[in-house]
C-alpha cells in the first residue's frame, strides 16, 4: 500500500482520545515502582560527595551489622567479575585513531569522577534500613582538584587528569566537511557574520525518576529486570553481552508504564546492572527507586556545548559557506550514546533549511568531573538548530534584512536535496511553513503590538527559527559505517486472534507518546476493524520478538513501518484464505474497509470470517497454506525522515526587572502524514515547553571549583510551569515522507528543537536598540537585566555585576 492510499484510510488523521489514558487517569497504571515481588529487598546506593577523589578504602564494618542489612557490595566485589558500561557509538579522530574509551565501572574502582558517582550498593529489608546503612558506610576519599567546565577542559591547562587513558581529558576530535574549500570561500566573501554561544547544560526531569526491580530464579537460572527504560531489548543486549557476560535469553527486561524519559531512560545505567547481579548473589529480588535528588545527580544530562560559528555571504545575503567549532562536554564517563550526540546527530543538521553549499565543522569532546552527558530530547539537533538559527538571524541583522527575508532567500526549494553534511532530504516545503507561520503569527500587525508594548514601558521583540531535524535514525548499514554499534531497524508482530481482534507487539516503547492509540489506529485502518479491537504490547523482551526502542522520534516512522510490513504479510495470507473460501484466484481478491471481495462480482467476506477460518481450518488449502494468522516483520529505514517548520516567538521584556514574558508563540510544522493530530499537537506543545524552558529558565550549574551540583533540586533548577506560557498557535503543512509506507515524519522532538532560537532571537530583537548583541540561555531576569545595564557601553564602562549563581538564575522570586 502506498503512502497516499494509507493517508486516506479511515482513522488516519483522526484525533481519537488516547486509549491508555483510561488507566493513567484512574490510577491503574503499572509503573516499575508498582511492582512488588516476593522476598523483595531494597537497595540504596552510596554515592560520591566529591567531584574527583581517590577512594583509599571503604569500611562497611559498622554498616553490615545494622538492622535489616542483607548485603553490601563495592568496587572490589565486582572487579574482574563484570565489564564496565559500554559506549554504543565509536567516533574516530581525523587521523583514524579511535576515541578514548576509559572504563566505566558499575561501582567505582579506586577513584570517583563526579558528585553522585556510584561507590557501593547496600541491600536491606526496607528502604529506610538500606538508607541508614548506606550512611554508615565509611569511605576514605583523597580529594583531587576537579575539572568542571568544558571551556576549561578545552584550554588544557587544568592540570587535572580524569582518566589515565586520556591524559589531556580529550575523548576525541572530529570533523566533517572540506576545510580548505570552506576557508577559500571565506577569504573572498563579501560579508562574514560571526557568533559565539553556549548551549546550556540541562537536567532531564521526567515525572517518574529511574526505578528498577531485579529478580533471579534459581530454578531456571533466569533473571527478570523491571526497569523504567525506553528500549528494553537494547538494555538487555548491552547488559548481557558487554557487562555481565550472560546468555541473552536468560534475562527478561520489562519496562512497563514509564512516566516519561525524554532521552534520559535510553541508556544502560550502572544501577540496573548492579541490581541484576546482586539479585543472584543474595538470592533476593531487589528494588531501587531513585529519589529526585539522586536523579539530578546521576541521570545523564543534556547539551553543554560552547561554540563559535561563522557564515560567509555574498552582498545579497546569500549563504556561501559556513564553518563552526564546538567544544562538547561528555561528563566523567561515556554514557551509552554520548559520543554520537555532538557529532553525527549534530553536525549533519548544520545545513538546516538552506542551500549553503559548503560547511565545515570541528568538534572537540572532553571529559569533565560532571555527570555523564547524553541524548536529551532532540539530542544534537537542538544544539545544531540553536547555533544555525541564531547565526542566521545575526546574518539578517548584519545585512539589514528581515529575519524572514534572509531565510526565504536561502531556502532549499528542490527535493531530493543533498546537503554538504551527508544528509539527503527527501521532501519539504519551507516557504509553505514560513508563509503559514507568518499568517498565523499575524506578523503584519507586529509593529502595532510593539508600539503598544512601548506605551506600557516594555520592550517587545520578535524571533524566527526555521528548523529541520533528522528523525527515525536511519539505515543500519550507514549508521554502522558512521560508528553505531547497534542496528537501527524495528520489529513488529501482528497477532490476529480467531475472533478477528488483534494484538500488536512492537519493539518501540511508549513512555508518554500515545503509541497504544496511534499504532492501534494504523492497524485498525489497514484491517478495517474497530480501534477498540486492537491492543498494543511493548516494553517486554519476553513478549516482543525484538526491538530497538524509542528515541530520535522514530517510533511511528520506523516502528509503524515494521507494523505495516507485518500487515502486508497478514493481508497477503488472508487474501489466499479468502480466495479459497470464495473459490476465486488469489489475484482476483481485493481487500478494503475490512472486507475481501472478488473483482467483478458481489462476493464478499468480512475480515473476521477469514481470521476465524485461519484458526478453524476445516475448509482450508492446508496443502498450500499453514493455519493461523500471525506475522512478524523487521523494517530497516532507507533514510531519516526530515520534519521541518518555522517557529515565530514574540516576547515582552520588563525594563525594570529584565523578566521575559513569551507573549505569542506560533509553530508550523511539517510531519508528513499525521496519524493522530491531537497526539501530535500534545507532542509539539510538550517540546515547545521544554525548548522555552531551556531558553528562559533551566540551567544546570556546577560549582566550578568543587564540582558540586548547585542546581540539585527544584529550588534551584527552574522547571517551566503552565503559567509561564501563552496558548501556542499551532498548525501544520504536509509533504509526506517519500520512503516509508506511512508518509510520516517524527514529531516527538520538533518543539524542543525549533523553539530555543526563536525565543532568544526575539529577546535579542527586543534588546537590540539598547546595543545588546549577545545573550546566552537561559535568558533569566538577572542575565537580561545585566545585559540591559551593559547595553552598548564598552567593557570598562560596565557596572560591576556579580556573576550568575544558582540562586539568581531561576525565575524572579518577587
Ligand atoms: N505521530 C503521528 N503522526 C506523525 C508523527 C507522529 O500521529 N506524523 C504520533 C506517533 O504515532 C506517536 C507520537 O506521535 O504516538 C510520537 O511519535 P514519534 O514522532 O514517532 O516519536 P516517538 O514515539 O518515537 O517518541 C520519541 C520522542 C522523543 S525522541 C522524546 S525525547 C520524547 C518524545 O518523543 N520523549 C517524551 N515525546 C515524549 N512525550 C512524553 N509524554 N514523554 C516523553 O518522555
Amino acid at each position: 500500500m502506498g503512502a497516499n492510499d494509507f493517508a486516506s484510510l479511515p482513522h488516519i488523521g483522526e484525533s481519537l482520545k488516547r486509549k491508555e489514558d483510561a488507566r493513567f487517569l484512574t490510577g491503574a497504571g503499572q509503573y516499575t515502582a508498582d511492582v512488588f515481588l516476593e522476598r523483595q529487598a531494597h537497595a540504596v546506593f552510596v554515592r560520591s560527595p566529591h567531584a574527583h577523589a581517590n577512594v583509599n578504602s571503604i569500611d562497611i564494618s559498622a554498616a553490615k551489622d545494622m538492622p535489616g542489612v542483607i548485603g553490601i557490595f563495592s568496587g572490589k566485589d565486582i572487579d574482574g567479575k563484570m565489564g564496565g558500561l559500554p559506549c554504543g557509538w565509536l567516533i574516530n579522530n581525523p587521523d583514524g585513531t579511535p576515541m578514548k574509551e576509559p572504563p566505566h565501572p558499575i561501582l567505582a574502582i579506586g577513584k570517583v569522577r563526579y558528585v553522585g558517582d556510584h561507590v557501593a550498593v547496600v541491600v536491606a529489608e526496607t528502604q529506610e534500613q538500606a538508607r541508614n546503612a548506606a550512611e554508615a558506610v565509611q569511605v576514605d576519599y583523597e580529594v583531587l582538584p576537579a575539572l568542571v567546565s568544558v571551556a576549561d577542559a578545552a584550554k588544557k591547562a587544568s592540570g587535572v587528569t580524569i582518566h589515565e587513558q586520556a591524559a589531556d581529558n580529550q575523548c576525541y576530535k572530529w570533523a566533517l566537511g572540506d576545510k580548505a574549500a570552506v576557508d577559500a570561500v571565506f577569504a573572498t566573501a563579501a560579508h562574514v557574520t560571526t557568533l559565539d554561544l553556549v548551549n546550556n547544560r540541562l537536567i532531564p526531569n521526567a515525572i517518574e525518576p529511574r526505578v528498577a526491580v531485579a529478580a533471579y530464579n534459581r530454578a531456571n537460572e533466569e533473571y527478570t529486570l523491571y526497569v523504567a527504560n525506553q528500549n528494553p531489548h537494547v538494555e538487555r543486549l548491552l547488559m548481557t553481552a558487554f557487562v555481565l557476560g550472560l546468555p541473552e535469553h536468560k534475562v527478561r527486561i520489562i519496562a512497563p508504564d514509564v512516566g516519561g524519559g525524554f532521552g534520559s531512560k535510553i541508556f544502560l545505567y550502572a544501577e540496573d546492572v548492579a541490581l541484576t547481579w546482586a539479585s543472584k548473589q543474595l538470592n533476593r529480588s531487589i528494588k531501587w527507586v531513585a529519589d529526585r535528588s539522586e536523579s539530578f545527580l546521576s541521570d545523564a544530562h543534556g547539551r553543554d556545548h560552547v561554540s563559535h560559528a561563522e557564515m560567509a555571504m555574498d552582498k545579497d545575503g546569500k549563504f556561501l559557506a559556513m564553518r563552526a567549532h564546538t567544544d562538547a562536554n561528555l561528563g566523567a564517563y561515556l554514557s551509552t550514546f554520548a559520543t554520537a550526540v555532538p557529532t553525527i546527530l549534530y553536525a549533519t543538521l548544520l545545513a538546516g533549511q538552506y542551500t549553503t553549499p559548503l560547511i565545515y565543522i570541528e568538534v572537540d569532546a572532553w571529559f569533565t568531573n560532571t555527570a555523564p552527558v547524553d541524548a536529551y530530547r532532540g539530542a544534537g539537533r537542538p544544539e545544531a538548530t540553536y547555533l544555525l538559527e541564531r547565526l542566521v538571524t545575526r546574518c539578517a541583522w548584519d545585512m539589514k534584512l528581515g529575519q524572514d527575508e534572509i531565510r526565504k532567500r536561502n531556502f532549499i526549494t528542490q527535493f531530493p536535496y543533498q546537503t554538504p553534511v551527508a544528509l539527503q532530504y527527501d521532501t519539504g516545503d519551507f516557504h509553505a511553513s514560513m508563509n503559514k507561520a507568518q499568517q498565523l503569527a499575524e506578523v503584519d500587525s507586529y509593529a502595532a503590538r510593539k508600539s503598544a508594548s512601548e506605551a506600557k514601558g516594555k520592550l517587545r521583540g520578535i524571533g524566527y527559527s526555521s528548523y529541520i531535524e533528522a528523525c527515525g535514525i536511519a539505515p543500519s548499514n550507514i549508521a554502522g559505517a558512521l560508528g553505531a554499534r547497534a542496528g537501527l531497524f524495528e520489529c513488529g508482530e501482528i497477532r490476529v486472534h480467531p475472533t478477528g481482534s488483534v494484538t500488536v507487539f512492537t519493539g518501540s516503547h511508549s513512555h508518554g507518546q500515545g503509541h497504544e492509540t496511534t499504532f492501534a489506529q494504523v492497524v485498525a485502518a489497514r484491517l478495517g476493524i474497530p480501534v477498540e479491537n486492537v491492543d498494543v504490547v511493548h516494553g517486554d523482551t519476553g513478549r516482543v520478538p525484538f526491538g530497538m526502542g524509542t528515541y530520535g522520534s522514530r517510533s511511528i516512522s520506523v516502528g509503524g513501518a515494521a507494523i505495516m510490513k507485518a500487515l502486508d504479510k497478514i493481508e497477503a495470507k488472508a487474501k489466499k484464505i479468502a480466495a479459497h473460501l470464495m473459490e476465486a484466484s488469489d489475484a482476483d481478491i481485493d481487500f478494503a474497509n475490512g472486507e475481501f471481495s472478488v473483482k467483478g462480482t458481489d462476493k464478499k467476506l468480512p475480515f473476521g470470517s477469514v481470521a476465524l477460518t485461519a484458526y478453524v481450518p476445516h475448509n482450508y488449502p492446508l496443502d498450500k497454506l499453514e493455519p493461523g494468522l500471525n506475522e512478524t516483520a523487521f523494517y530497516d529505514p532507507t533514510n531519516f525522515t526530515f520534519p521541518g517548520g518555522t517557529y515565530i516567538c514574540e516576547v515582552e521584556i520588563d525594563k525594570a526587572t529584565g523578566e521575559v514574558t513569551v507573549d505569542r508563540f506560533t509553530a508550523v510544522d511539517d510531519f508528513g502524514t499525521i496519524i493522530n493530530p491531537m497526539i501530535v499537537e500534545g507532542q509539539v506543545q510538550g517540546g515547545i515547553v521544554q525548548g522555552i524552558g531551556q531558553a528562559l529558565l533551566e540551567n544546570c550549574v556546577y560549582d566550578n571549583e568543587t564540582g558540586q551540583l548547585l542546581t540539585g533540586s527544584f529550588m534551584d533548577y527552574a522547571m517551566p510551569r503552565a503559567a509561564d506560557f501563552p496558548n501556542f498557535k499551532l498548525d501544520t503543512t504536509c509533504t509526506p515522507c517519500t520512503h516509508n509506507p506511512l508518509g510520516t515524519k517524527g514529531c516527538g522532538e520538533a518543539g524542543a528543537i525549533g523553539s530555543p532560537p526563536a525565543v532568544i532571537n526575539a529577546v535579542l530583537d527586543a534588546l537590540g536598540p539598547l546595543g545588546v548583541k549577545d545573550l546566552d540561555m537561559p535568558a533569566s531576569p538577572h542575565r537580561v537585566w545585566e545585559a540591559m545595564q551593559r547595553g552598548s557601553t564598552t567593557p570598562t564602562q560596565q557596572p560591576q555585576i556579580p556573576p550568575l549563581t544558582a540562586s539568581t538564575q531561576g525565575r524572579p522570586t518577587a
